[in-house]
């Protein structure tokens, strides 16, 4: 990291915005915002922009929180309280409900930070990067903020190429040779693609930077402003547009990359079929996220465990498991996996058969059960014998099945079954 970007980041304040429900991933999000969704086997989603934070050398974080904050902040409490005021540093959580001007929850992504802005300025960094906090990715915020400064921007948003049909979901941009911003469409229906590439499209990753000083008048306007929905992709960004410079930073710039990965790796695990496809890809020969990388920590909060455990039943019936992961604290006894990731201290049975099984923490397998393709909640006690992932018409009947074949299984489902 050079020292320039490095100083640049020490006078940065990141604000992360977690308070979105992600109500595609259904249940696993009925009592946890989707940043607090479990992820890799430790972390929760949230760890990684808050990594990338740290690890950039940005010193100051707050984590705007709204929907089902519970499990969040607890997570923030027991993983984030290294970041101490002795060192200059604060992690400072900031639930919408603390809000004692407003009686509303925020209002959209703006009025998040917004409501904010005392406690902003409290800390008087001259820069300011507003991030989401519910993507998996690594990224040097360092370098996306020397960039910014470079180019004089009053805006730099960063970005990252996806494929155009999928780019409904995503703020939009057209963008000139030299990085300048000439068109910005939030969720277009019909996306814009980019020139020489019919395919593709150049997506916003909701990561802004700014000066801190000229974002908080941006908002204090905004916030009178008739017809406003108060959103960064919505209405400040494709403003600033319009009437200042806005600069488009490459995710590919400033991506922290270990060798495993093909391109940038950056993912929105924002459906149940995207959340099991990224925990099994971890399974890998060769996984396009390095989670091994010392030199890019992801810190999160570590519960203590006993190492993960492999046994034979009394019968010597052998537990293995073959390309999958197994976190701390879970003892396979007798089982067979292949593809799996356990988190934190599942425990599977003897003579059960687990093949594409992300199994999150605690969850327990019975006896003989057979699994395929499954995603489980936490906690969640599977009974024995019970087989998913051979009749599709059943399984949809008794879990939550997506088109493409992943079972969502949760407690209350297991209770209704008549078995
Ligand atoms: P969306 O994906 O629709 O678009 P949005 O709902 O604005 O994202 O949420 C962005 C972040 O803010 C998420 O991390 C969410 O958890 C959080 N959040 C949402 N509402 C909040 C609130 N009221 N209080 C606190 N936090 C809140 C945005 C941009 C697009 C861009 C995509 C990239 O608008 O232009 O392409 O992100 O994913
Ligand atoms: P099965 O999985 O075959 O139905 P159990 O659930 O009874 O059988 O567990 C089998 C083995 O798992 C036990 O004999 C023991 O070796 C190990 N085991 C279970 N709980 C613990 C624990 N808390 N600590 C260490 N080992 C344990």
């Amino acid at each position: 990291m050079g020292n320039e970007s490095q100083r640049l980041a020490q006078q940065t304040m990141a604000f992360v915005l977690a308070g979105g429900r992600g109500s595609r991933l259904y249940e696993l999000t009925d009592i946890r915002a989707k940043p607090a969704m479990y992820f890799g086997g430790k972390s929760r989603i949230i760890d990684f922009a808050l990594s990338n934070a740290v690890n950039s050398g940005i010193r100051r974080i707050g984590v705007a929180t709204q929907y089902k904050a519970h499990s969040l902040i607890r997570h923030l409490q027991r993983g984030w309280s290294f970041m101490r005021a002795e060192r200059n540093e604060s992690l400072d959580i900031l639930p919408a409900s603390q809000q004692l001007n407003n009686e509303n929850w925020y209002k959209g992504t703006a009025d998040a930070v917004a409501q904010n802005i005392d406690i902003i300025r409290g800390y008087c960094p001259k820069y300011i990067i507003i991030l989401a906090g519910d993507h998996i990715y690594k990224q040097d915020y360092s370098l996306m903020i020397k960039h910014h400064v470079d180019s004089g921007a009053d805006v730099t948003v960063g970005c990252i190429e996806v494929p155009r049909m999928e780019a409904v979901g995503f703020g939009v941009m057209d963008v000139d040779t030299e990085d300048r911003i000439l068109d910005f469409v939030e969720k277009p229906t019909d996306p814009p693609a980019m020139p020489g590439h019919p395919d593709m499209a150049m997506a916003s990753m909701g990561i802004y930077v700014f000066e801190t000083e000229y974002m908080c008048k941006l908002l204090q306007e905004d916030a009178d402003k008739p017809g406003s929905k108060h959103d960064f992709g919505g209405d400040i960004i494709p403003d600033i547009v319009k009437h200042g410079k806005a600069i488009a930073h490459p995710f590919s710039r400033s991506c922290v990359r270990s060798g495993l990965e093909e391109k940038p790796y950056w993912r929105d695990v924002g459906t149940v079929d995207a959340f099991w496809q990224a925990n099994v890809d971890l399974t890998d020969f060769k996984p396009e996220l390095d989670l091994y990388d010392n030199t890019w920590p992801i810190w999160t909060y570590s519960e203590l465990t006993a190492p993960a455990k492999f046994i034979h039943n009394e019968k010597g019936r052998r537990g293995h498991a073959v390309s999958s992961m197994v976190s701390g604290g879970c003892i396979v006894s007798g089982s067979r996996l292949n593809q799996c990731f356990l988190f934190t201290g599942v425990r599977t049975h003897s003579y059960s058969e687990l093949d594409g099984v992300v199994a999150m923490p605690y969850a327990e397998i019975g006896r003989s059960a057979h699994l395929k393709n499954v995603v489980i909640d936490r906690g969640v006690k599977i009974p024995e014998g019970l087989i998913v992932g051979k009749d599709a018409k059943l399984d949809a009947d008794r879990f939550r099945r997506t088109d493409n074949g992943i079972c969502l299984i949760t407690q209350p489902m297991i209770d209704k079954l008549d078995l």
